[in-house]
């Protein structure tokens, strides 16, 4: 019957309203959800959806997962990815359950990557880890978040001036 069917919308909407309150605190923050980094495993096996600096590779011989990695060779060598212009819209901190980077020192033994948040009002956090020896370490980057600010890109960049790093799955979910 059509009035039934009507109240069943109208109850939908109203739960919608609901949860979209308890969401944003009343500021209208529509929260994404899933995987929002492209390629952060590189298992395309190149740099689809970032952009990079300096010569960083992307390889086969050490990955964590999968069958590829990104490697940095050289200080500064660094990989972006403008979360804004691939998916459209900024990543609210309040929204994300999991932000992380999987890191791995190969020649260097106090190895160090800087990893670089902009924001999007065009302000930085840069989250500096060190001592990387050569075993994979999982790179929590969440805690370290301005969680009034939305995030538009994020950047990884060699800050270890002797030696190389590997990268993998490099993962922001909401
Ligand atoms: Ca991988």
């Amino acid at each position: 019957m059509p009035l039934k069917s009507g109240g069943a919308v109208d109850n939908e909407y109203t739960r919608g309203r609901s949860n979209l309150g308890l969401m944003s605190s009343g500021k209208g923050i529509v929260c994404p959800s899933g995987e929002q980094m492209t390629n952060g495993d590189f298992e395309k096996g190149d740099f689809t959806g970032f952009t990079i600096s300096g010569a960083p590779t992307v390889d086969t011989w050490n990955p964590h997962s999968g069958t590829y990695h990104c490697a940095f060779w050289s200080v500064d060598d660094s990989v972006k990815q403008d979360i804004q212009s691939l998916k459209g819209y900024v990543v609210p901190v309040i929204c994300i359950a999991a932000f992380e980077v999987w890191l791995y020192g190969t020649h260097c033994p106090h190895a160090d990557v800087d990893v670089i948040i902009t924001y999007s009002d065009d302000s930085t956090t840069t989250v500096n880890f060190t001592d990387l020896d050569d075993t994979w370490h999982q790179c929590d980057i969440l805690p370290y978040l301005d969680t009034t600010k939305s995030v538009k890109s994020i950047e990884i960049k060699n800050a270890c001036v002797l030696g190389g790093i590997c990268l993998d799955d490099v993962s922001l979910s909401c």
